[in-house]
Order: structure tokens, then sequence, then C-alpha cells
């Protein structure tokens, strides 16, 4: 697939760092179509490829674009087919599509629109038309991406929030299924958090939680992890295509993490500083699981940790 992608490299690189410039997938099964459009949107964006609707949908999943030209009619799979793909799936339904079609009739354009469309463009291609609707759509989706960060955020901690995470497990779980890839959830815990509170006062409370968040955000190596507030004083880390193995390394360095910050906790009955328990749930490559079990088997081996003196964690795979 690589030859198939093109990554714009212009002068403009020094000025606009390339991995900061939005991001555009061009979709259409003649290279020589996609070729004029890159050559008309490459000095601005950073320009993927992809030269059929499967490749459209996987590069959609692994590089978020912000922007999809996909052309209507193509083998194998079409646009509308490819539109109403990644409109289904919780990952990439955000992502705007613009149809790019020699189409002129107005039931195909009701049709696109229909299917979460947000432009069309008609070919032949006039490149300031072009430029035009992409900068606009570009504006709209980063607007839309704010505030939609901002529904998702903890406003304590700076991490996502419980809605961020419930929809996101669902749609993991969705494409770990579909891809026959594992899904691991690390659940964590704060060690005797309502004495800390209570001996150190609330705002010292806070300020406990956002460093344990910190430090969670930073554990995590992947660009796919996410790390969200799951209550008051407990922490969901969602690691798709995670085994059990590595979801339980990760584990343990997040508890040596946490309790290496040495935030003093004269009140616990475990460590003379903060410590975490944790709870890992797997979900095996093969197996076809719910979001419910994952979520309730990290929270059972949770349990155990605490029930087993905390600051530790335990966890187990789901079976068929
Ligand atoms: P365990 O080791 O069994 O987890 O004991 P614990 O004291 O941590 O657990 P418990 O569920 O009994 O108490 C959790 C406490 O967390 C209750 C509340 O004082 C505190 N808490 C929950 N949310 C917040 C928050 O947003 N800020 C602060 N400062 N404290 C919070
Ligand atoms: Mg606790």
């Amino acid at each position: 697939m690589a030859s198939n992608i093109i990554q714009a490299a212009t002068s403009h690189d020094a000025l606009f760092p390339v991995q900061t410039r939005p991001r555009l997938l061009v979709v259409d099964d003649q290279p020589a179509n996609i070729q004029v459009l890159y050559q008309i949107l490459s000095s601005d964006y950073q320009v993927f490829m992809a030269t059929s609707g499967a490749q459209a949908l996987a590069l959609c999943a692994a590089r978020q674009p912000d922007l999809v030209l996909l052309d209507l009619i193509m083998p194998d799979m079409d646009g509308y087919q490819v539109c109403q793909r990644l409109k289904e799936d919780a990952v990439t339904r955000d992502i705007p599509v613009i149809f790019i079609t020699a189409q002129t009739d107005e039931s195909a354009e009701e049709m696109g629109f229909d299917l979460g469309a947000v432009d069309f463009i008609s070919k032949p291609i006039n490149p300031r038309i072009v430029k035009a609707r992409v900068k606009t759509h570009l504006m709209l989706k980063a607007q839309s991406d704010l505030l939609r960060s901002w529904a998702y955020l903890d406003g304590l901690t700076g991490v996502h929030n419980r809605r961020f995470f419930d929809e996101r497990v669902n749609a993991e779980m969705g494409r770990a299924i579909r891809n026959q890839t594992p899904l691991s959830l690390v659940m964590l815990d704060v060690d005797f958090f309502k004495r800390f509170n209570d001996h150190y006062g609330h705002q010292a409370g806070d300020d406990c939680l956002r460093r344990v968040a910190a430090t969670l955000k930073n554990s995590l190596m992947r660009g796919g992890d996410h790390v969200a507030r799951y209550g008051g004083e407990e922490f969901v880390c969602l690691l798709p295509d995670t085994d059990f193995a590595g979801a339980m390394r990760l584990a343990e360095a997040i508890r040596q993490e946490i309790s290496g910050l040495q935030i003093e906790h004269a009140q616990s009955s475990v460590a003379p500083y903060v410590t975490v328990s944790l709870g890992i749930g797997c979900k095996p490559a093969h197996l076809h699981a719910s979001a419910m079990s994952l979520i309730s088997l990290a929270d059972t081996q949770l349990y155990k940790a605490k029930e087993h003196g905390r600051h530790r964690y335990y966890g187990a795979e789901l079976e068929a």
C-alpha cells in the first residue's frame, strides 16, 4: 500500500511542518485523476491517495484524514458505499466527504447528501473551485473538532471523559472483531483516596488526580491508545491492538510510574505515598465479545487487586 500513498513535500515545509498541515485523502480508481488533485492541493495540505474503496476505508481508520475527496464511480466498492461505511463507524464518521463526479444529475447528488456527504465537485475539475471548497470544509471541520473535543474532555484532569470512553470502547470493540485484533483495557483506581482527601483536603485531592491523569497520558506510547476518567478517582486506558502480555506490561509500568511520583499519603495502609490498583481485561484476537464484557472483566480484576492488598495489578483474558 505504501506505494499508493503520496505525501506532499514542498518548499512550504519549512514554514508549515508537514505533520501539522490538514490531511486530505483523495480516492479515485484512476491515478491520473488523483494526480490532478494532488497538483492542486499538495502545496497546502498533506495529501494521501487511495485507488479503491477498501484502501480508502483502511486509510481513513489508520490516518484519520480531515477531509476525503471521493470519486463516485469506482469498480468493486463505489463512492456511495465507501461514504456509507465511513458514516457507520464511530471512528471515521466525523470525517467530511466531498464527492467528485462527472455525473450531473440531481438524484446522484441527493443520494450523496442523504449518505452524509458535505459537498459535490464536478469534473472536469476547476482548480480554484476545488481549493475554495476544500478550504471551507476544512475550516468547518476544525471548528467542529474543537467543539467535540470540549464535549469529550474531563474538566478537572484534561483527559477524555466517560462519554468519550463509552462511545469509543464500543467502536474499538467492533473494529477489533472485524480485524481480528486484540483489544485491552486497563482500569485503575487510586488507593485510599478518601483518606487522602480527608487528610490533605479536596484541593490537594484534585491536584493528585491531575498528576495521575498526566502520568497515564505520558505512559501510553501508541497514537491509538486512549486514557479517560471513568469516575471520581478511577481511570481507564483503552489499548487497541494490544495483547494480554502487552497490557500487563503497561499496567506494571503505570503502577511504578504513579508510585514513583512520590505524592505523600500519610494515611495509606500500603505505602507512604499515593499508589494505584489496576485491573486488566483483554479480548484476544479471534474472539467475539462485547465492550460490556471487557469492562466487566477489567473491573473484576481491579476488585481482586484491591482485595489482595492494593498497589498491584491483576488481569485476565476473555474466553469463548
Ligand atoms: P480504595 O483503596 O478501596 O479505592 O479506597 P478509596 O478511599 O480510594 O475509595 P472510596 O470509593 O471509598 O473513595 C473514593 C473517594 O474519592 C471519595 C471522594 O472523596 C474522592 N473523590 C472522588 N472524586 C473526586 C474528585 O473529583 N476530586 C477529589 N478531590 N476527590 C474525589
Ligand atoms: Mg479508590
